[in-house]
């Protein structure tokens, strides 16, 4: 950054000066009127002065100097650096903006994802991937679109639901984000296997922090005839599964976690390692912002779970959320749910059946 100051009879010569000496690109920071010369104001001449700065860290047009009549460096005022700081950003971004091929293939293809909620950068590592050169296929094709859906669909690893063994017992608890479906999920669940299937089932619930959530899973224990446990505490929890043993199935619900709560975190993660054997589902909503997910992801991945849940599949548009997660991560998937429906809205994870959601905003 170079500052000057030029002084002349009139504002229009003084500009002209710093145009000349700085170049086009020059920045007017400041003008000012004074009068110089004479006895105490009488026969002084009006001059004026116009303090100007180019910033040569990218300016390209400074022109030769030309005499610099009444020229002195002034020190950098905090404005100064602001605006300085502004133009090379401006210029940065101009660069970036530039180097994009407006229009071309790349480009469409970019909106295409990112209008279904495919985060730009997730879309940027699906286009590299992509095996074949996209460019001879036209945008909008059904070629294309398939292209891109195979190449979304590598993302979904084949899923797995809740196994239970011939001989002993399985447990599995579910956790995550408030409000998502787990309660809900552990009543379909829950129908699944006791009724549907016979086996013989119970539940606990350690999601003591709200009255009307241990009601709410009681609720539906008593419409299916399945024991149910109220545990306010891991040791609780722990006594609870070591007298349950003629269960083939038990599910554990607990309370809905914020990502940015650390302490409920950990208390959380305290609660389900209480038991090795206790298999653990992260419970997350597709309708959820990819980053918040990616929060949701990252903090609760402290409590280690093997499989993850996808609930509400019917409120949104697009999985944009779940491609994005499982493109960024290699989770192990089981369920989706799909309404409110108990116990009828569940299913395995079925790549196929969720095409149809994956790029579905053409
Ligand atoms: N649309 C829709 N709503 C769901 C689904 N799963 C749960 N819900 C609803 O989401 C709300 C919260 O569910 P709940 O099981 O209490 O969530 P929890 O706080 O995670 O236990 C309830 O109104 C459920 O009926 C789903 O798959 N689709
Ligand atoms: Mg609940």
């Amino acid at each position: 950054m170079k500052v000057r100051v030029f002084t002349a009879d009139t504002m229009q010569n003084a500009i002209a000066q710093a145009k000349g000496a700085l170049g086009r690109d020059a920045i007017i920071l400041h003008t000012r009127k004074y009068r110089k010369g004479g006895l105490w104001g009488f026969f002084s001449k009006e001059e004026v002065e116009v303090t100007a700065a180019v910033d040569t860290s990218f300016s390209t047009t400074i022109l030769p100097k030309k005499a610099e009549p009444c020229v002195e460096e002034v020190s950098l005022q905090p404005e100064v650096a602001v605006k300085s700081e502004l133009a090379t950003m401006r210029n940065l971004l101009e660069k970036v903006i530039s180097k994009i091929p407006q229009g071309s293939e790349h480009s469409s293809i970019l909106d295409l994802l990112m209008n279904n909620d495919i985060d730009i950068k997730i879309a940027e590592r699906i286009i590299h991937d992509l095996p074949i050169d996209y460019s001879k296929f036209e945008v909008g094709s059904p070629e294309l679109k398939q292209l891109l859906i195979t190449q979304i669909q590598t993302c979904f690893k084949s899923a797995e639901g809740i196994k239970i063994p011939d001989q002993g017992r399985k447990v599995v608890a579910f956790f995550g984000p408030t409000g998502v479906g787990k309660t809900t999920t552990i009543a379909k669940l829950a129908a699944k296997f006791a009724i549907q299937e016979g086996y013989q089932v119970s539940l606990i619930t350690a999601d003591t922090y709200r009255i009307s959530a241990v009601e709410q899973l009681k609720t539906y224990s008593d419409i299916m005839g399945i024991p149910i446990h109220v545990v306010y505490a891991a040791d609780e929890l722990k006594t609870v599964l070591d007298s349950d043993q003629d269960k083939q199935l038990i599910l554990i619900d607990t309370a809905g976690r914020s990502p940015h709560n650390d302490e409920q975190l950990d208390e959380l993660k305290k609660l389900l390692h209480i038991d090795d054997a206790i298999e653990k589902y992260l419970v997350l909503s597709a309708t959820t912002k990819y980053k918040d997910a990616l929060d949701i992801v990252e903090k609760f991945s402290i409590c280690m779970p093997d499989k993850v849940i996808f609930t509400k599949i019917d409120e949104t548009r697009n999985i944009g959320t779940v491609v994005n997660l499982l493109y960024q991560f290699p989770m192990s998937l089981s369920y989706v749910t799909n309404g409110q429906n108990v116990p009828d809205d569940i299913e395995l994870v079925d790549m196929n059946r969720l095409t149809p959601l994956i790029l579905r905003d053409l």
